[in-house]
């Protein structure tokens, strides 16, 4: 067999962030129940005909443009970015939608980020955006970590969201740097503080290791398919190993079978295969019909630039 030509950096990194948009807008007409799917078929098209990216697109791109403005994680200023790009036409969780709306009123997002729930919110919305600190700190890993938690923290202050977003951030820079899928699960692993998080570790790397026929039921059922941090990271860490040497489109068609939250397991889980696999193994169809795929793959660019330093 012909070794396989090494991808570069550069595009590794358009990968990561065009795969979790695509993922992100494929991924949401399966979201979720039937209302929500009623309501993406009337609202998930823009009117030149492209898929919509959701919540999870627009804070990663929150997050990038506030990263590259600051040099570094300003959470205040990560804040306000978050806040003013609000839309409830994006889809945003619940409790997300609160947090965002009273830190547009004025609110200290140190203060509105345990206004909803006490310990702050345990849902995934801090690991969906995750991994452009994977990318933007590609070249920093004594701040990887730290980074991640911080840029969490400002909505998902819940030890559980804040490590998924450690977890998702270190797994994207080991995917860049050309990780196998063991290796990257490893790496999640080692970020992970709270407990909770240890069977599920132990399931998907036995299943990896295994290369086990799961479907995607099981993976539901033991994995998760859910909206909190716990039931969807771990997911998305073993759907990107199963199919790292499989087509982008097959994987997320196995991530809409399973149900639940479709679009933020393969923004996710795209993210991760596009910085396995590069932006130009993404289907290129598709790309061409996604909402801004132009000035998302120029943020990627310039995270790349930025990353280089
Ligand atoms: O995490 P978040 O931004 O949600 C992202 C999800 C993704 O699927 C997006 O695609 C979008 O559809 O929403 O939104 P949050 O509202 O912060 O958290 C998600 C949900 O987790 C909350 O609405 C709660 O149902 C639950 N949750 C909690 N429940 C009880 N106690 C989060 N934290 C808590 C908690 O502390
Ligand atoms: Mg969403
Ligand atoms: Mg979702």
């Amino acid at each position: 067999m012909q070794p396989k030509p090494p991808i570069d950096f550069e595009e590794r990194c358009r990968g990561a962030v065009l795969g979790l948009a695509l993922g992100d807008a494929l991924g949401a007409p399966h979201e979720g129940g039937p209302i929500e799917r009623l309501l993406w078929r009337w609202i998930g098209s823009t009117r030149d005909g492209r898929r919509r990216f959701t919540d999870d697109t627009q804070m990663a791109l929150d997050l990038a443009d506030s990263l590259l403005r600051c040099g570094k994680v300003d959470q205040d200023d990560l804040a306000k970015t978050f806040a003013g790009s609000y839309r409830w036409s994006r889809g945003y969780g619940p409790a997300a939608a609160r947090v965002l709306k009273r830190i547009r009123s004025g609110r200290d997002w140190r203060e509105a980020n345990r206004s909803v729930h006490r310990t702050g919110s345990f849902g995934n919305g801090g690991a969906m955006r995750a991994p452009i600190v994977g990318v933007f700190f590609h070249a920093q890993p004594e701040n990887l970590v730290t980074a991640a938690r911080q840029t969490a923290e400002v909505t998902h202050a819940h030890p559980l969201a804040m490590d998924g977003a450690a977890m998702i951030a270190v797994a994207t820079s080991a995917a860049l740097a050309g990780a196998d899928a063991r290796t990257l699960l490893d790496r999640a692993r080692q970020v992970a503080t709270q407990p909770e998080y240890a069977e599920r570790f132990a399931i998907a790397a036995d299943w990896l290791t295994a290369n086990a026929p799961v479907s995607p039921r099981d993976v539901r059922a033991r994995l998760g398919m859910g909206i909190t941090a716990l039931a969807s990271c771990v997911t998305a860490l073993y759907l990107a190993g199963r199919f790292r040497d499989q087509p982008f489109e097959a994987m997320l068609a196995f991530t809409a079978a399973a149900g639940g939250d479709v679009d933020t397991v393969s923004a996710m889980a795209g993210a991760l295969w596009g910085a396995a696999n590069g932006a130009a193994k993404l289907p290129a169809a598709a790309i061409a019909r996604l909402e801004a795929a132009e000035q998302i793959d120029a943020v990627a660019r310039q995270l790349v630039a930025a990353a280089r330093v």
